[in-house]
């Protein structure tokens, strides 16, 4: 796959890795819940100043999402969902010139937010609600297409594998199948092994040990690890007391070759990306 990805209006050029950076506009959601939401509904100021702060800091992409996927979270309708969502992307398209992803896995949250000028849509589930791969080949934008074993509310309870990154594989060469027969272009595909998603810790350490072995299958590799429990698995830290560790990730799996990293605290992350950089520019090696 070439280093370019074009997400609606704007390319996005993983020549080099891109951070991308989280906007929660929901009341709930692990880490970072509740921070961009009051009385009800999306605070739009908040909203905006946390994207500005994430730009500056070195943000490529902002994703936006209107429902939170930690296990117990409360459902969300797919009216509020929209309500939310669409809040959030048409107060952001309108500001600034970034590429807005959109974190959903409902057909007409992708719809809508496509229509308000989203350039990536990202679906934890991997597009397998019915109508969400109708909805995303519609679209036309680019696509993350992530692994999840079983449903949010119960996927931490057994998670089982026979080889944690053969099946991650074999369940992307799946729905590769399944994209390509909804008329998607796969060279618009970035892939994600879903830390965290239906996986141990120890699953989890391994899925990052062994990420060339993904990168090598050719789609650009997005990874969250920000803030995840697997790092309490090695360090006792509350979400907000995991920036150090978090950054640390990000940075190994650059290393590993993932080409967009998923992160609540860009500007830490920006900064170990620079050092992560300027040690691999060409003549150094
Ligand atoms: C929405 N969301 C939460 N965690 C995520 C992860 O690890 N990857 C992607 N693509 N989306 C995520």
């Amino acid at each position: 796959m070439g280093p370019l990805i074009t997400c609606g209006a704007r390319a996005l050029d993983l020549s080099q890795p891109r951070i991308m950076g989280i906007l929660n506009v929901t009341p709930d959601s692990f880490s970072d819940g509740g921070q961009l939401f009051q009385n009800d509904g999306v605070d739009t100021d908040a909203l905006l100043r946390r994207a500005e702060l994430m730009l500056s800091a070195g943000a490529d992409i902002l994703d936006v999402g209107g429902e939170s996927t930690r296990p117990g979270a409360t459902p969300v309708s797919e009216e509020e969902e929209l309500d939310r969502v669409l809040t959030a992307v048409e107060a952001l398209t309108t500001r600034f010139e970034t590429i807005i992803s959109v974190d959903t896995s409902t057909p007409c949250v992708m719809r809508e937010s496509a229509a308000l000028g989203a350039g990536l849509l990202n679906d934890v589930r991997g597009f397998r609600r019915p109508g969400a791969l109708a909805a995303a080949a519609e679209s036309g934008l680019a696509l993350c297409l992530m692994h999840m074993q079983g449903e949010p509310d119960t996927m931490q309870v057994a998670p089982s594998y026979n080889d944690v990154m053969g099946d991650v594989e074999a369940f992307f060469d799946g729905r590769f199948v399944e994209l390509a027969s909804a008329g998607i272009k796969l060279d618009q595909v970035i892939v994600d092994p879903g830390f965290g998603f239906g996986k141990t810790a120890d699953q989890n350490f391994e899925l990052l040990a062994r990420l060339e072995e993904l990168v090598a299958r050719g789609h650009p590799v997005l990874v969250g690890l920000s803030r995840k429990s697997m790092i309490s698995s090695v360090l006792d830290r509350a979400p907000e007391d995991r920036i150090f560790a978090s950054v640390a990730l990000a940075t190994m799996a650059v290393e590993r070759g993932a080409r967009i990293v998923r992160v609540h605290d860009v500007a830490a992350t920006a900064d170990a990306l620079a050092m992560w950089q300027s040690l691999n520019q060409s003549g150094r090696t």
